[in-house]
């Protein structure tokens, strides 16, 4: 008995139940006492057979990843697998919830697999930036095939009990406790009527085709599936050197920046939940409603139908409510077609949708969100109305992506119930929602937004109110030093270019054309009055705007559409781009793919150590949360602050300074930058000062 594991006896069979909670994950505690347990089990003479399972919800979410930063501890996992396989005595593993990742590996290395119904299996290690690294790319690929193999293994994608039973993974998938599951799989083993088939023993085939055709679809920029694919292909090798190869070419991806970059993002996804009100009682959230039936308020009616939550969408005119219902139904179309949605919960989310042009609609439900009109003065009269209408208690949430949440709540008289929702486009599908704090938020309203959040299956982050929260005041940085590289001579073509070989789905000229070039000339002329005269700005957009073309939807902007298709770029856009330059008396210059990333990379960095400084985010890692969740920062970058880490504070510094020759307004050093410097700290010294409950203890860095 160890506090990691339990060792069981019945009849003649030994079992080993891991029990090391949250989830059961192998680092070296877990594998010590399996070892030590196997060995025990090894030297009864009474045990004939050895069962592994997992207690909890699920076997094992597979190796530690925390560990990942340290050296591995004796034994390892390919150690104690190996001695799972050599085993004299048969080995079965019986699986529920989730065996992923090293788990699987560890099933796949005993003689046998059963499983419960609703098992889910895969070996996910490409999403970190790895392949797995313990025996899964031989005997995955022993099992399955080649091209199964590259399937499941290149995806990292989860496979369902069915699919597992249909490739062999498992052999029999059963209702009941998996205990009981894996006793008669036991039992039939040592009678005979079942067979073991050790996984080493198989041999595969080499599938060059699949291996070719594989290596031509794979995203050229991820070193990880190219190296499990080369891996895959070693299973047709003894499995001694099968292993070695794998095991080489793991080692190899776990010193990389990708699977530093995968990892953090990993860890940024569950940290930014932790907030300091999280422990607050939550309110009670049934009935949910949306004002405004545009493209976010449809979006953001859909992501709560898909949820469960019955909806109320307010539009203002009997047409407008029918274009929302219209487009709400066929998101939840959409959403059914994907799987998303069963049959029964489509029709349930259809009968529980109202749409109405009444306000008073709202009076009954819990938590309102507004998503009308970018202004100030609409939004206040409409928390005026809804503070009179709504019963006490309900959370009132603004969608707005600018504007001062302060000023909105300050024209209710329950400011305490005002919060900021900020989704993104497309509402139900993209996973970050800012949640935004104003002065006199109650912490009970942070932590039922944190709550719903989790409910809806977002990606939560803390943020305090300035001109575009975290994440569009980063953008804004990020989209001047762009404008900035295309007056001073860069290509807007290559600026896309270089930002796109950089990771970005697409670059920032193209992603202006589709989100309307307009849309982001109301909010300069919005922030017109308080630009500082000191503060360069780019004319090139607003010249293109005043041509009338606002992007794909006008079928011009900075590039040219047919049907909503780039069909190219625009030719008259250099004709205005040089035009500018000759009033500004720019001399071009020519940038290389280098140095556009590097600065459009150092500004982002540069404004989220600002967002840091003034307490608007809580941790650095929130921020990279943000960008990697909400605007596409590369997930294998880790996102800006992150990669701030990777480049070196010295060196972040070095450049600031370096273009601020050029710019001095624009590139400001900021201080917490030179103070950490001087402590020799990193942001990830900053992200480990914060406890689980989002407190910053300064003890730990
Ligand atoms: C691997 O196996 C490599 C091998 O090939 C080779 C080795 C040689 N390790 O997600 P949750 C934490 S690579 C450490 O909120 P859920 C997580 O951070 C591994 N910690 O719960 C969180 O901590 P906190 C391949 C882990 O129920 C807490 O557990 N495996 C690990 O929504 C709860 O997690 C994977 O990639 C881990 N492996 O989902 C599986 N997993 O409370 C990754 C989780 O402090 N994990 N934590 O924030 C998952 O997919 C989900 O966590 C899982 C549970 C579905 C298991």
């Amino acid at each position: 008995m160890s506090d990691n594991v339990r060792i069981e006896r019945e009849d003649n069979i030994g079992l080993i139940c891991l029990n090391k909670p949250p989830v059961n994950a192998l680092g070296v505690a877990l594998r010590t006492s399996i070892y030590n347990a196997f060995s025990e089990l090894l030297s009864d003479d009474q045990v004939k057979a050895i069962v592994l399972y997992g207690e909890g919800r699920f076997f094992s979410a597979g190796a530690d990843i925390k560990d990942f930063a340290r050296a591995a501890e004796k034994p390892t996992l390919p150690e104690l697998l190996k001695t799972l396989n050599d085993s004299p005595k048969p080995v079965i593993a019986a699986l529920h919830g989730v065996a992923f990742g090293g788990a699987l590996e560890l099933a796949l290395s005993a003689h046998l697999r059963v499983a419960t119904h609703g098992l889910k299996v895969a070996l996910p290690e490409v999403k970190l930036g790895l392949l797995p690294g313990a025996g899964g790319t031989q005997r995955l690929t022993r099992l399955t095939g080649i091209a199964a193999a590259i399937d499941v293994i290149c995806s990292g994608r989860h496979l369902s009990d069915k699919e597992a039973l249909s490739l062999g993974i498992v052999t029999r998938v059963v209702d009941g406790t998996v205990r009981d599951a894996g006793i008669t799989a036991a039992k039939e083993v040592l009678t005979g009527e079942l067979k073991t088939v050790p996984t080493d023993s198989l041999r595969v085939e080499l599938d060059d085709a699949a291996l070719s055709a594989a290596q031509d679809k794979l995203s050229k920029g991820l070193t990880a599936p190219q190296r499990a694919l080369e891996a895959i292909r070693a299973a047709t090798l003894p499995i001694d050197e099968g292993l070695a190869k794998e095991r080489a070419l793991f080692m190899e991806l776990m010193q990389g920046e990708e699977r530093a970059g995968l990892v953090h993002a990993f860890f940024a996804e569950r940290a930014t939940s932790k907030i300091p009100e999280a422990s607050n009682a939550t309110r009670t959230i049934v009935r949910v409603g949306v004002v405004g039936g545009g493209t976010m308020g449809t979006g953001i009616a859909a992501a709560f139908c898909i949820a469960g939550f019955p909806v109320s969408l307010i539009e203002t005119d009997a047409k407008c409510v029918t274009n929302a219902r219209a487009t709400v139904e066929k998101t939840l179309a959409g959403a059914l077609k994907r799987g998303k949605l069963s049959e029964q919960d489509h029709a349930d989310a259809l009968e529980q949708l109202i749409t109405s042009i009444e306000l008073r609609e709202l009076a009954s439900v819990d938590l309102v969100i507004e998503a009308v009109f970018e202004d100030m003065v609409v939004k206040q009269e409409l928390f005026q109305k809804l503070d009179t209408l709504c019963k006490p208690n309900t959370i009132l949430a603004t969608n707005t992506s600018y504007l001062d949440i302060n000023q909105i709540a300050a024209a209710t008289n329950r400011p305490d119930d005002v919060i900021g929702l900020h989704f993104f486009s497309p509402a139900h599908i993209m996973r970050l929602l800012e949640v935004v704090v104003a002065d006199k938020t109650a912490p009970e309203v942070v932590a039922t937004s944190f709550e719903i959040a989790r409910r809806i299956s977002k990606i939560p982050v803390r943020s305090g109110v300035c001109d575009g929260f975290i994440g569009n005041r980063i953008l804004t940085s990020y989209r001047k030093v762009c404008e900035y590289l295309v007056l001073d001579g860069a290509d807007f073509q290559q600026v896309d270019h270089a930002l796109t070989d950089f990771g970005f789905a697409m670059g920032p000229f193209a992603v202006g054309d589709l989100a309307g070039l307009d849309i982001a000339r109301a909010s300069r002329v919005r922030t017109a009055v308080t630009r500082p005269p000191e503060e360069r700005y780019s004319r090139v957009a607003d010249l293109i705007c005043d041509q009338g073309w606002f992007g794909s939807k006008t079928g011009s902007g900075y590039y040219l559409y047919s049907d909503d298709k780039l069909t190219g770029p625009n030719p008259q856009v250099q004709a205005i781009v040089e035009n500018e330059r000759a009033a500004l008396s720019i001399a071009a210059k020519s940038f290389d793919d280098g140095e556009i990333v590097a600065r459009c990379v150092t500004a982002m960095i540069q404004e989220a150590v600002k967002v840091l400084e003034e307490g608007i985010a809580l941790r650095p890692i929130d921020i990279d949360a943000v960008k990697l969740f909400g605007y596409g920062f590369p997930k294998h970058r880790g996102g800006p602050l992150h990669l701030a880490d990777q480049i070196g504070i010295d060196t972040v510094i070095a450049r600031i300074e370096d273009y601020s020759a050029e710019d001095s307004y624009f590139w400001q050093v900021p201080r917490l930058l030179r103070d950490m410097v001087k402590r020799k700290q990193t942001f990830s010294d900053l992200n480990a000062q914060y406890d689980a409950t989002g407190k910053n203890d300064g003890s730990k860095a």
